[in-house]
């Protein structure tokens, strides 16, 4: 099978972390491999374990940079994101090749995306720097009274492993435009891609003001989160982490904002079965990311007159999908990210096989691509799902899709909310009425008509009910997220 050569030319590196500006180990000494989930048996490189002496030393390093950095002229803040950004374009395929051997996403369908979209993120917040404002009141003549937006301090954010790049910069740029400095802490599973955009980032800035570690959630993640020099946590993971996480942050009173997971609906109306439709549905789901997408539209909700329609035309279209080597153009679908979450999906799989009064139009299973062994499988499609199943509840993070007939816009709108969930929904259909009345309705953050696609610059993103606390990706994402207000009164004369 053909692909891209290994990123660090068949050696197995040790790749150093970033604190205060130098390269570095981990106060261990210990290091963890990372492994290729396309390629089994594949080691990477390894990378440091960090522990709680590293997460002192670099909140130490960035606190050390906070007092310059937050006390700049916004255009000397804007200035080297500008560079940052033109930095990140001209290493976008480095990265992509990077973040596709680690993830085992496909490179052609996912990582070159991710990996382009940086400098675009990085040049937004470049260009918001100057909208930190804050609010004059008008006190009477004696008064002077307003209001400014002061950065928090150190961020400790913390990052997962399926689109680690595109997350890591949104954190980092939203931070710092705003005068914080940051630790951030790379997913086990995928460090690589994420320690090398630190290290082109760093380059541009003052020692310090981004610091990036390696290492296990419990061991220095949980050190990050305890810290006291810790201003906020910025986390996007599971929902089992993410309260924790709130509990452990909140008991000392520090900031944090939370990006979960979810169990988003695609309502599909009578009027909306079209081709625009059916690839939407498959590009919402994200089936060319093995479904491993917070976002992910993962229950079909689809009106019963149009049910068979719509399941006959998506088992054409997700059963062409070819699942195979990350690396090689030819794939669109890639691996899962570990043997942990591969068994989960699979035992997911298992048990909507064995559900009394299921349809499996699509049956997924392991997969060895061409001979290529890994942690493969191919896409699963569930109809005439209830939605109190396990499988329609829980998040599932893999290439399953469940599908729910429904008779009216009430219940789609019922069957829609019944979930603890609330990061998306992706609504089809060509009536203006139902489209608005039904997007309404939704108790979700983040809400799609007639698309499946990606977040545009400038949107607000984030959940509401269990899918997480706080907003990202705008200017709400940055202004709101990453300061707090000073209000100043002064008497005159
Ligand atoms: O996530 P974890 P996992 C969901 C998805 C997936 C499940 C498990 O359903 O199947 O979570 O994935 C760090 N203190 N999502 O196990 O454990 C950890 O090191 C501080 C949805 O990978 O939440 C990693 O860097 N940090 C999601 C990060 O948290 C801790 C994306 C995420 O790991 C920690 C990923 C601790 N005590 C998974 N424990 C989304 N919202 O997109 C762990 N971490």
């Amino acid at each position: 099978m053909s692909h891209a050569p290994l990123p660090f030319e068949g050696t197995v590196p040790d790749i150093p972390f970033l604190i205060g500006g130098s390269r570095t180990g981990s106060d261990s000494d210990e290091w963890i491999e990372v492994h290729s989930p396309g390629h089994k048996g594949t080691v990477l490189a390894r990378v440091p374990r960090g522990n709680a002496v590293d997460a002192d030393r670099a909140v130490a390093a960035a606190r050390a940079a906070f007092p310059e950095w937050s006390g700049r002229h916004f255009n000397d803040r804007s200035r080297p994101l500008l560079a940052i950004a033109d930095a990140l374009q001209a290493a976008a395929e480095e990265l992509a090749v990077l973040v596709s051997w680690e993830t085992g996403n496909a490179l052609r369908t996912q990582s070159r995306g991710e990996a382009m979209a940086l400098a675009a993120i990085t040049r937004y917040y470049a260009g918001v720097a100057g909208e930190f404002k804050g609010l004059t009141l008008p006190a009477g003549a004696g008064q002077l009274s307003y209001t400014q937006r002061e950065p928090l301090g150190v961020v400790a954010a913390i990052i997962p492993w399926n689109s680690p790049l595109i997350i890591a910069i949104v954190k980092i740029v939203s931070a710092i435009v705003a005068g914080n400095t940051l630790v951030l802490k790379t997913a086990e599973d995928a460090p690589l891609a994420v320690l090398r955009l630190g290290e082109i980032v760093a380059e541009h800035l003052p020692a310090g003001v981004v610091n990036v570690v390696s290492g296990y959630g419990a061991e220095i993640g949980e050190a990050l989160v305890q810290h006291p020099g810790v201003a906020k946590v910025s986390f996007t993971g599971s929902s089992a982490v993410g309260t924790h996480i709130a509990e452990a942050a909140g008991s000392r009173l520090a900031h944090y904002s939370l990006e979960l997971g979810g169990k988003s609906p695609n309502i599909v109306f009578p009027d909306a079965v079209n081709d625009e439709t059916l690839n939407g549905i498959l590009g919402a789901m994200r089936f060319t990311r093995q479904g491993q997408s917070c976002t992910a539209g993962s229950r079909l909700l689809v009106h019963e007159s149009v049910y068979d329609d719509v399941m006959n035309g998506l088992v054409d279209r997700v059963s062409a999908l070819k699942v195979g080597d990350p690396l090689d153009e030819a794939t669109d679908m890639g691996a899962i990210i570990n043997k942990k979450q591969f068994d989960r999906v699979l035992s997911y799989m298992d048990e909507g096989n064995a559900q009394k009064g299921i349809q499996v139009p699509l049956r997924g299973e392991a997969v060895s691509p061409g001979g290529q062994e890994g942690f493969y499988l191919s896409p699963t499609i569930f109809g005439a799902v209830d939605n109190s199943w396990r499988i329609a509840q829980e998040e599932i993070f893999g290439p399953v899709l469940v599908a729910i007939p429904w008779k009216d816009r009430e219940d789609a709108i019922r069957l829609a909310n019944e979930t603890h969930y609330g990061l998306a929904a992706y609504i089809w259909t060509q009536n203006l009425d139902d489209a608005v009345q039904t997007a309404n309705r939704i108790d979700a953050g983040w809400i799609q008509v007639n698309q499946g696609g990606g977040q545009m610059l400038g949107q607000t993103y984030g959940g509401y009910k269990n899918s997480g606390i706080g907003r990202e990706n705008s200017l709400e994402g940055t202004i709101e997220a990453f300061t707090q207000v000073k209000q100043i009164n002064i008497k005159l004369g």
